[in-house]
Parts: structure tokens; C-alpha cells; sequence
């Protein structure tokens, strides 16, 4: 018998790798998707198929994680072995903007999938997965980051994020519900959101040097990033779920870059010899002689977040789980598939 998942945020970049992933280990996978009026499902339209016309193990559902019933309702309907929480409003800067819609969806959503299993009464049969960040680790003394480092977040996506963490652990400790958490490091892929500084700079620089592009406009360039790839980072959430006992893991390459350093190897893979002038908000980087990459306050955070990276030996031992992607592997990948799309 095949087993079920259930996914939400499967429209999401971790959620189309993720389905992807089950689907080929033989999975029914189940989605939620939110009612939008333009189309949000690209990234899993290479796997739907209409469920009235087709034999297909990939079904949608419309829901959302602020909305008790829909959770409530689909979870009935679907009796899944598992349940992914993907489902997150997952943009640190935008978080500042939205503090209460963030709570809404990052904190609360987990309490009400959580809450749906135990009145359900699918404690036995229902694990689940809670999509953790190293974003809650925030303001950071340690060079490494693992299981055991006190949390400090610096955002309201930080903070809602450590509320779904905590209640993940209380209703694992209380209801004895199979409930683990990942707690993931940046990870990027050609499925990776514009707005998010690695597509970015990919987008931009791509774009200008085609001269579709005049400038590209950033904010902090000094912060550090440990950067994955969302392809090996789904296998782990997997891995997380098939675990004899829940708990919870750091996910992470063990590397880290600036912005800065990832916006020169990006340059270095298009063949744009780049020139940096300036420093803090003024600094600016050249292209034959025209200034195309300029820094402002508009992209900087209330609080920033300086330095992340993890230490993932917990999940290299338990789950004998390791990135397969590096950053320049991650690079060539993401600009490659952004030509492909012009060409
Ligand atoms: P993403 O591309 O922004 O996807 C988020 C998904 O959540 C989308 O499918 C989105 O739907 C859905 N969603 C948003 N609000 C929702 C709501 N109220 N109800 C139901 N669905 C909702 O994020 P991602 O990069 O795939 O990340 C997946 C998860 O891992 C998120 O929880 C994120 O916070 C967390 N995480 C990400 C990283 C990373 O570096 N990527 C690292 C650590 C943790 P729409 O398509 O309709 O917007
Ligand atoms: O920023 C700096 C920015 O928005 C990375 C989410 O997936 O990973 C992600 O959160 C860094 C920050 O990712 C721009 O200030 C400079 O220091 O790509 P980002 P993030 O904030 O690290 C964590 C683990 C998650 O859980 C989140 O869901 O880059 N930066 N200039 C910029 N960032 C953006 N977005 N745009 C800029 O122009």
C-alpha cells in the first residue's frame, strides 16, 4: 500500500522538490494550494495531472493554514501518514510588514495542523514534519549554529517561526504525536522566489548583461548565508519523518559566504568582470564603467541577521544525510536554468 503525504506549501519552492521527491518513492501525494486569481501552481503544473480525467497520485485541495477548518476538513478527508508544513508567509523582510499576518500563518498554522491530528485522532498514524529555519537562531555568538545553540530571533518570521518550533515539541511531549522539526539553512534553486537575494542577483546581473537591466539594487551585502540546495534539503525533511523516534535536526552545508562573495561568483559564471568602489550603503560594483550594482536603505532590515552556519553532524550521523550540491554547483544550476528560459 502506498503511503500518503500531505503537503502544504506545495505551490512553494520546497514544496514542488518535496512532492516531486515522495512521488517518486511511491507516495500519494496530496497538496494544499491557496485560492489566488492568477495562477500560483507553475512550479507543480509538470506533475498535475486532472484527477476526473487522468490516473494520477499527485491531488489539490484549496486551503490555508490561518483558516482552522479548511486544515481541519482536509486532514479528515485525506488521513495522511504524513503532513508536510511548508506552508509559511516565509519572507524575513516582508515579515516586518506583515507581523500579524506572519504569526498567523508561521506560528498558528502549525498549532492548527497540530491540533487537527490530536482531535482527529491520527496521533498513531499521522507524523509530521514542521519546516524549522535557522532564521530563530537570529542574533548569533557561536560560529556554528546546531541543536543545542540558544535561539535569538531577530524578525517577526523569527519569532513566529521558534512559536510553531516550541508547540511541534509540546504536542510531540504531551499527545505523543510523531511531530519532528527541521531547522533548515538558506537553500536556494531555479524554483527559488525573485524577491530572495540569491535569484536576485542572478535575475539582475543575468538581465543586464543582456540589457534588459539597468541596475540592480540591493541592501546588505556584508550579511553570511550557509546556502544549500532545496533538492538535498527535501531529502532530509524525508529522512526527519522515517526517524524510529521524532526529534529534530540542523540541516546545512557548514559553509558560509557574503552576499558580496555570492554576487562575485555569479559574475564570475556569466563572465562579467565586475569593479567594487565604496563601502557600507555606498558601496556600488562596475561593469564597463557603468555602475550597475548600487546598495539601499530600502533593501535593509529593521534588524539584520550578520552571520548563519550550521552544523549538521547530528543529521550526517542519524539520517547519513549530506548536501550533494555545493555553492558554485548551486550557481551553475541556477543561472543555467534562468538562460534557458530566455533562449
Ligand atoms: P516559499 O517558496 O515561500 O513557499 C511557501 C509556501 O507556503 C507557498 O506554497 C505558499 O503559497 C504557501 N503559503 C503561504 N501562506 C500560506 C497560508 N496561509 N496557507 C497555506 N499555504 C501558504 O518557501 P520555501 O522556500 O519553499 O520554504 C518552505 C518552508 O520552509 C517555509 O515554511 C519556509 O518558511 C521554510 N524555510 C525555508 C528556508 C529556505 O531557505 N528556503 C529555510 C528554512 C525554512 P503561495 O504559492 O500561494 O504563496
Ligand atoms: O536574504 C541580504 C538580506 O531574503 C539573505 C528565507 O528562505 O532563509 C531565507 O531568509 C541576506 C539577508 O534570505 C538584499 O539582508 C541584501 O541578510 O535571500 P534572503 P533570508 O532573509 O536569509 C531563511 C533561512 C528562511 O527561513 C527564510 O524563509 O541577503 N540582502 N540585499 C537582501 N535580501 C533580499 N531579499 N533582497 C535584497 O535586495
Amino acid at each position: 500500500m502506498s503511503k500518503i503525504a500531505l503537503v502544504y506549501g506545495v505551490t512553494g519552492q520546497d514544496g514542488s522538490y518535496l512532492s516531486k521527491f515522495l512521488l517518486k518513492k511511491g507516495y500519494i501525494v496530496h497538496g494544499v494550494k491557496r485560492r489566488s486569481s492568477s495562477l500560483n501552481t507553475k512550479r507543480v503544473d509538470d506533475i498535475y495531472l486532472d484527477p476526473n480525467l487522468n490516473k494520477t497520485k499527485f491531488f489539490l485541495h484549496y486551503g490555508d493554514v490561518t483558516d482552522s477548518l479548511s486544515v481541519h476538513q482536509i486532514i479528515k478527508k485525506v488521513k495522511p501518514n504524513e503532513i508536510y508544513n511548508l506552508a509559511a508567509q516565509s519572507h524575513v523582510h516582508v515579515s516586518f510588514e506583515v507581523p500579524e499576518y506572519t504569526a498567523e500563518a508561521d506560528a498558528l498554522g502549525a498549532l492548527r495542523i497540530l491540533e487537527a491530528i490530536k482531535t482527529l485522532n491520527l496521533n498513531k498514524r499521522t507524523k509530521f514534519y514542521q519546516a524549522g529555519t535557522s532564521e530563530m537562531y537570529g542574533k548569533t555568538y557561536s560560529k556554528f549554529q546546531n541543536e543545542n545553540t540558544p535561539f535569538y530571533p531577530r524578525s517577526p518570521y523569527g519569532v513566529a517561526k521558534l512559536y510553531a518550533h516550541w508547540i511541534t515539541i509540546n504536542y510531540r511531549e504531551a499527545y505523543g504525536i510523531f511531530a519532528s522539526n527541521g531547522i533548515l539553512f538558506n537553500h536556494e534553486s531555479p524554483m527559488r522566489g525573485g524577491t530572495f537575494v540569491t535569484q536576485k542577483i542572478i535575475r539582475g546581473l543575468i538581465n543586464i548583461k543582456n540589457k534588459k537591466q539597468k541596475k540592480l539594487i540591493l541592501g546588505n551585502l556584508n550579511a553570511k548565508r550557509d546556502w544549500g540546495h532545496a533538492k538535498d534539503y527535501v531529502v532530509a525533511m524525508w529522512k526527519i519523518l522515517q526517524q524510529k523516534k521524532p526529534q529534530d535536526f540542523v540541516i546545512a552545508t557548514g559553509k558560509q559566504y557574503t552576499v558580496k562573495y555570492f554576487i562575485n561568483l555569479v559574475a564570475k559564471n556569466l563572465k562579467m568582470k565586475l569593479v567594487w568602489k565604496g563601502k557600507g550603503i555606498n558601496e556600488c560594483a562596475f561593469y564597463k564603467d557603468k555602475k550597475i550594482i548600487e546598495c539601499s536603505k530600502i533593501y535593509l532590515r529593521p534588524l539584520e541577521v550578520d552571520s548563519l552556519r550550521g552544523d549538521a553532524n547530528k543529521a550526517r550521523k542519524l539520517l547519513k544525510w549530506k548536501p550533494i550540491y555545493n555553492v558554485e554547483k548551486l550557481v551553475k544550476e541556477m543561472i543555467s536554468f534562468e538562460i534557458k528560459k530566455i533562449i
